[in-house]
C-alpha cells in the first residue's frame, strides 16, 4: 500500500480514537497504541527496511514528520486535559472560608459530680479533708465495726451486693470512715464521697448510687457542734435563710440519732408542693457516735465523742435543681445532662 494512504489510514484512526477522549490517562493509553514501541506508528516505521534504498530519504522523511506531528498533537491535547484535570480538582477541594464553623461542643459536669464539688468546697472551708475508701469491704468494716448486729436486717442478702461470704459492695461509705479511726488519732475531720450499692431498684430507689458523709471526733464534740455545722451547710447549699431541724432518729452506728430537714428553700416554710406542705425538707441523717463504734475502733469514748453525717448525693441535686425523676441521674441523656452547662 502506499505510504501515503498507510499515514493517512493511521491519522483516521487517531482522529477516531481521539474524539471522545476525556481523561488524561486514556489518552496515555491510546498513545501507546500509536506512538509506543510496538504501537502502529512505530511498526510502520520498521518497514523501512523493505523501502528501496532510493526512496528511502522521502519515505523516512514522512515517516519522521507524521510521527512528529502526532507527538505533538497526542502533547497539547495532553496539557489541555491535564489542565481541565487540575482545574477540576481545585474546584472539588475548594474551602469555603465564609463557611460558618462546626461548632464545638463541649461537654458539661454531671449534677452528682456539681454537687459533689459543691459539698466538698464546702467541708473543706470548714476543714475537712476527703477520704475516699475502697467500694468493696468486707463484713466487718461494713456492718460490724458500724454496731450493726448479725441479725440487722440491712445485712440481708435482699439488701446488700455479696461478692463472696465475706466480701461485699459496700452500702455506705461510713465503712472507710472506721479504718481512718482505727489509723488516726483525733482529731479527725473526714469527708468521704462515693458510690455505695444496695440491693435496691424501683422509681426512688437505685442499685448504685452516690453518698457523702462526713464524721468529726475529738475531745468535747457534742451535738451542738452538729447542729451548728448543718446550719453552715444548709445556708451554703439551700440559701442564706434556710434553718435546719432535727427530728429523734434510729442508726445502729450512732447515739443519739437525727434526721436532719431543712426549712422549704422554695416557700421559706409557709408550706407548698416541694415541701408537700409541712415547711420542711428531710435531707440527711446523722447522730453522735455511738461509744461501742469508737471503742471498736480503739478510740476511748470516755475522752472522745465525734458526731457524723450521711447524705444522698442524687437527693440534694434533685432538690437543688429540681430534677423529679431520679432515674435521669443515672442515663447519660444529654439532652438532660447539657442544662447543666454553667
Ligand atoms: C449517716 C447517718 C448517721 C455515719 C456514721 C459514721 C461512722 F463512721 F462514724 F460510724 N460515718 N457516718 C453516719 C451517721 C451516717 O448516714 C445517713
Amino acid at each position: 500500500m502506499e505510504i501515503h494512504e498507510k499515514i493517512k489510514e493511521i491519522e483516521a484512526k487517531i482522529s477516531e480514537s481521539l474524539k471522545n477522549v476525556k481523561l488524561s490517562k486514556h489518552l496515555q493509553e491510546i498513545k501507546m497504541k500509536f506512538l509506543g514501541k510496538t504501537g502502529e506508528i512505530s511498526e510502520l516505521m520498521k518497514g523501512m527496511r523493505e523501502v528501496p534504498p532510493e526512496k528511502k530519504r522521502e519515505v523516512g522523511q514522512l515517516l519522521n514528520d507524521f510521527r512528529t506531528r502526532t507527538e505533538k498533537q497526542f502533547d497539547e491535547l495532553n496539557a489541555k486535559l491535564k489542565e481541565k484535570e487540575l482545574e477540576a480538582r481545585y474546584a472539588a477541594e475548594t474551602i469555603d472560608v465564609t463557611m460558618p464553623a462546626k461548632k464545638a461542643e463541649s461537654g458539661s459536669f454531671h449534677p452528682n459530680t456539681l454537687i459533689r464539688n459543691e459539698l466538698v468546697s464546702i467541708f473543706s472551708g470548714m476543714g475537712f479533708e476527703v477520704f475516699e475508701g475502697p467500694e468493696i469491704e468486707n463484713d466487718y468494716y461494713n456492718f460490724t465495726a458500724l454496731n450493726t448486729p448479725k441479725d440487722h436486717p440491712a445485712r440481708d442478702m435482699q439488701d446488700t451486693f455479696y461478692l463472696a461470704p465475706d466480701l461485699l459492695l459496700r452500702t455506705q461509705t461510713s465503712a472507710g470512715q472506721i479504718r481512718v479511726m482505727e489509723n488516726k488519732k483525733p482529731p479527725i475531720k473526714i469527708l468521704s464521697p462515693g458510690k455505695v450499692y444496695r440491693s435496691d431498684d424501683d422509681a426512688t430507689h437505685s442499685p448504685m448510687f452516690s453518698q457523702m458523709e462526713g464524721l468529726v471526733v475529738d475531745k468535747g464534740i457534742t451535738l451542738c457542734d452538729l447542729k451548728g455545722m448543718l446550719d453552715e451547710f444548709a445556708r451554703k447549699v439551700f440559701g442564706e435563710g434556710v434553718k435546719t431541724r432535727l427530728r429523734p432518729s434510729y442508726f445502729p452506728f450512732t447515739e443519739p440519732s437525727v434526721e436532719v430537714d431543712v426549712s422549704c428553700f422554695e416557700c421559706g416554710g409557709k408550706g407548698c408542693r416541694l415541701c408537700k406542705g409541712t415547711g420542711w425538707i428531710e435531707v440527711l441523717g446523722a447522730g453522735m457516735v455511738n461509744r461501742r463504734v469508737l471503742e471498736g475502733c480503739g478510740v476511748d469514748p470516755d475522752v472522745y465523742s465525734g458526731f457524723a453525717f450521711g447524705m444522698g448525693i442524687e437527693r440534694i441535686a434533685m432538690l437543688k435543681y429540681g430534677i423529679n425523676n431520679m432515674k435521669l441521674l443515672f442515663e447519660g441523656d444529654t439532652r438532660f445532662l447539657k442544662q447543666f452547662k454553667d
